[in-house]
């Protein structure tokens, strides 16, 4: 043991009338380590400085038809691990609409409070997702019958709500989300904003959210938008567009559900560079990398590693793009994750086992973190 440095009388003396070992609290529990691992032994305590890695906070979605109670509030082996790995995090389901939003006149915070207030305690950022989109919309909303004017007054009372509550704790919205079709072309029947409202609906959601957080960083984020393709240039065109009417978007996120059956986007950073050429924010948002299992459901060694690869290429990729400082992971064990529940035989997709111990791509995401944090120092 260290022997202890003593600064000075006086504070030593203020210092011993300090109870040397605080009172365990739910908060200081979830900084405890797990036996073998090492305190530093982390994916936040491996990232640069100013680079925040994150997860989806599993709860509501697809969690709801599982045979297990809701993760977030009830695992505690999951909770301990999210704050000691994560320095972002991103409610997977629970500020979408038909969480928080279940009534017309009825909003339910409890749980994107629950998780505002767990990433305050660990000293974590929050990524907000989402405000404009065509999925997960309550059937109050979508089969309402509203006027154009009922409902443009419905989102921005929305926005003002629920990005007001949140204000100042919010470090990125995904403000609109998925607008685009794979083609590049705009969502015009899914998305009940854009059919009902027109794509002028977009910039006023915008301002809404300046307006209501004038210190977030506002986003759009999609899926299939990795490369450089008909989607990612749809985005790039209305981003200047929009800049045009000045009105002020700072960032594009890109998803990045990554699956092995279709090989890497090996244009991702030159796909973010565009981005950040006009000066935006980047972020990867909600990776993860399926696969597809063999008969045992145990991936072979092989997948583990070419997944590994995978993951390392979207960090490397990032790390690579100037104003890409945030990157997130779409859950971080497979007991909870998306993947098996909506593309049958694949799966395997997150950085650790059921049980939380490590695969190969949690060690070549923290790999990467390291070698980035020892070049930028
Ligand atoms: O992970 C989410 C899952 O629990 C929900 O059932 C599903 C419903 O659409 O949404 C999942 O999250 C999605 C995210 O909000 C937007 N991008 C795609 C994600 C995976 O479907």
């Amino acid at each position: 043991m260290k022997p202890l440095r003593i600064v000075g009388t006086t504070l030593l003396a203020t210092a011993l009338t300090i109870p040397l070992v605080a009172p365990a609290t739910a908060a200081s529990l979830e900084r405890h380590q797990p036996p073998g691992h090492a305190k530093k032994d982390t994916l936040r305590a491996a990232a640069p400085k100013g680079f925040v890695i994150g997860t989806a906070v599993a709860g509501g979605g697809h969690h709801e038809s599982q045979p297990y109670p809701d993760p977030f509030t009830s695992d505690e082996p999951y909770r301990a691990a999210l704050a000691r790995e994560f320095s972002s995090v991103s409610p997977e389901n629970q500020m979408k609409w038909e969480y928080i939003h279940p009534e017309r006149d009825r909003y339910n915070f409890a749980a994107a409070d629950a998780i505002v207030d767990f990433a305050r305690r660990n000293r974590q950022v929050v990524r907000g997702h989402t405000l404009l989109w065509h999925s997960q919309n309550p059937a109050w909303l979508e089969q309402g019958g509203f006027s154009k004017e009922e409902l443009r007054e419905i989102l921005r009372e929305h926005i003002f709500t629920v990005v007001g509550r949140y204000k100042g704790r919010i470090q990125q919205w995904d403000v609109a989300n998925e607008i685009f079709d794979g083609e590049g072309n705009l969502r015009t029947q899914e998305n009940i904003w854009i059919r009902e409202l027109g794509p002028g609906i977009i910039a006023d959601a915008f301002r809404w959210t300046r307006e209501a957080d004038p210190k977030a960083e506002l986003f759009f984020n999609d899926y299939g938008v990795e490369s450089i393709n008909a989607k990612s240039d749809a985005y790039l065109a209305l981003i200047k567009d929009l800049r045009a009417q000045g009105v002020r978007v700072d960032g594009f996120s890109a998803q990045a559900h990554l699956s092995m059956r279709y090989g890497f986007p090996a244009d991702l950073a030159d796909n973010l560079r565009r981005f950040s050429r006009l000066g935006l924010e980047t972020a990867i948002t909600e990776l993860d990398v399926r696969m597809d299992l063999p008969e045992s459901g145990t991936p072979t060694d092989e997948q583990l590693a070419t997944q590994a690869e995978y993951y390392q290429r979207t960090l490397d990729a990032c790390l690579s793009v100037r104003g890409c400082d945030s990157f997130t992971i779409w859950g971080f064990t497979d007991k909870y994750s998306w993947v098996p529940v909506f593309f049958p035989a694949e799966g395997a997709a997150t950085v650790m086992w059921d049980d939380l111990t490590r695969k190969p791509a949690y060690f070549a995401l923290q790999d990467s973190l390291k070698e980035a944090s020892n070049c930028r120092r």
